[in-house]
C-alpha cells in the first residue's frame, strides 16, 4: 500500500505491529497511530504485562481501538510475565494501580470492550505475520520487550523480515524506576538484551528524549477544544498530572508522553536527532539491572547496534499530535462507545507518575 507524502511523492505505507502495555501514554500512541492511516498500515496490536497486569493491558488496547472506532483492529494477548521475575513474579501479584490507576487508564472509565480478543497468542501472531509478509515490517514496542524477545528466540528467521524496531526504552542518563534503569528495560533486561544483540536495526527512544515531551495545560485545552470522545478521553487521562497536589519527578511539570514519540518518529523523523552508537543492556541481578550503557562518544570502538535519539522538536511533536487528533472529528465507521464520567474515582498519587 502507498501514501502521498508532503512533497507530493508516492511513498509506501509503513507496515507496523505495535507491542504495548496500555497504560496512559501507550493509549495515546495507539490513538496517534490509528489517526495516521495515510502513513501507517497497522497490522495488529500485541499486549504484554507492564504498566498494569496483562488482563488490563489487553482490555485497554481493545477499549482504545473502540474509542478510535477501530473495532476491526486485531488485538492479541501476549506474555503474562517477563523473564526477569524480580518485579513481575506473576500476573496476580503485580499491581501498579498507584501509577496508571485501577485499570491502567488513570481515572478515565471506558466501557468494557465488545470487540473480540484474537485467539492467537501475541508471539505467534508476530512470528506468523513476519514470516508470511512479502515485505519487511516495522515493530514498535512501547513496553517490556518480552513478546519481541520470545518471538526472536522461538523463530530466529523473523529477523530478516523486520525492517527495524522503533522502541521506547532505555536511557543515557538517569533512570526512572531505579537510579540507573528505565522502567521497560528494568522490567525485562534479558528481553532487551535479546533484542539489542539481534543485529536488527533499532531506534531507541529513551527517557533522555521522552522526558522532554511533557503535557501543558495549554495543550490540554487545545485538545479539549476538539470536542470529540477521543479528545475528552485524552484530557481526562492526562489531567491527573496537572492536579495541584500531583507528585511529579524532579524537573517534570506535566504528563510525560513517552510512548507517542515512537509513532511520531515514524510519521516525522525530522523532528528527532540522535546518533548511531553501541548500547549494552545490563542483565546482572544487581542494582544495575536493566541499565543501558550508551557509548555516546565511541570509547569502546564497538559496532553501533542502535540509533539512540536524544533530541526532539517539542513544539513540532505536540503540533503533530494535535493535528492528527483532528482525524477523530470526522473519522467514519462504527459508533464510538459512550464515554462515562472520567472522574468517578479520585486519582491516586504516585511517586513515579511518568512511568512508561
Ligand atoms: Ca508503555
Amino acid at each position: 500500500m502507498e501514501a502521498i507524502n508532503q512533497r507530493g511523492k508516492t511513498v509506501p505505507k509503513i507496515p507496523l505491529i505495535m507491542d504495548c502495555d496500555p497504560g496512559l501514554d501507550d493509549a495515546i500512541a495507539l490513538l496517534l497511530a490509528m489517526a495516521s492511516p495515510q502513513e501507517i498500515d497497522l497490522l495488529g496490536v500485541t499486549t504484554v504485562i507492564g504498566n498494569t497486569p496483562l488482563e488490563n493491558t489487553q482490555q485497554n488496547a481493545r477499549r482504545i481501538c473502540e474509542l478510535a472506532k477501530r473495532s476491526d483492529m486485531k488485538v492479541f494477548k501476549g506474555c503474562p510475565r517477563t523473564f526477569f521475575a524480580k518485579l513481575f513474579s506473576s500476573e496476580t501479584t503485580y499491581s501498579a494501580t498507584d501509577i496508571h490507576g485501577e485499570t491502567g487508564l488513570g481515572g478515565c472509565i471506558l466501557p468494557p470492550p465488545t470487540m473480540l480478543l484474537q485467539p492467537q497468542h501475541a508471539v505467534s501472531f508476530i512470528i506468523k505475520t513476519l514470516l508470511e509478509s512479502p515485505t519487511k515490517i516495522t515493530l514498535a514496542p512501547s513496553a517490556a520487550l518480552t513478546n519481541i524477545a520470545c518471538a526472536l528466540v522461538m523463530e530466529p528467521r523473523i529477523k530478516d523480515k523486520i525492517d527495524k524496531v522503533v522502541l521506547m526504552g532505555g536511557v543515557i542518563g538517569l533512570g526512572n524506576i531505579t537510579p540507573t534503569a528505565e522502567y521497560n528495560f528494568y522490567c525485562d533486561p534479558q528481553a532487551a538484551y535479546v533484542v539489542f544483540t539481534s543485529g536488527i536495526p533499532i531506534v531507541m527512544m529513551g527517557l533522555d528524549v521522552t522526558r522532554k515531551t511533557q503535557t501543558s495545560e495549554d495543550w490540554l485545552n487545545q485538545v479539549k477544544s476538539l470536542r470529540t470522545p477521543v479528545s475528552q478521553a485524552i484530557v481526562d487521562m492526562l489531567s491527573y498530572y496537572h492536579r495541584p497536589d500531583a507528585i511529579l519527578e524532579p524537573g517534570v511539570s506535566g504528563g510525560v508522553l513517552h510512548d507517542p514519540n515512537v509513532i511520531a518518529y515514524l510519521l516525522k523523523p525530522d523532528l528527532y536527532n540522535g546518533r548511531e552508537v553501541y548500547v549494552e543492556i545490563d542483565i546482572s541481578p544487581t542494582i544495575m539491572a536493566g541499565r543501558t550503557t550508551v557509548d555516546w562518544h565511541g570509547k569502546l570502538k564497538l559496532k553501533p547496534n542502535a540509533y539512540v535519539i536524544n533530541e526532539v522538536d517539542v513544539k513540532g511533536f505536540f503540533d503533530l499530535l494535535t493535528e492528527r487528533l483532528k482525524y477523530y472529528n470526522s473519522s467514519p465507521s462504527s459508533p464510538s462507545p459512550e464515554i462515562k464520567d472520567c472522574f468517578q474515582s479520585p486519582f491516586q498519587q504516585t511517586l513515579f507518575p511518568d512511568l512508561n
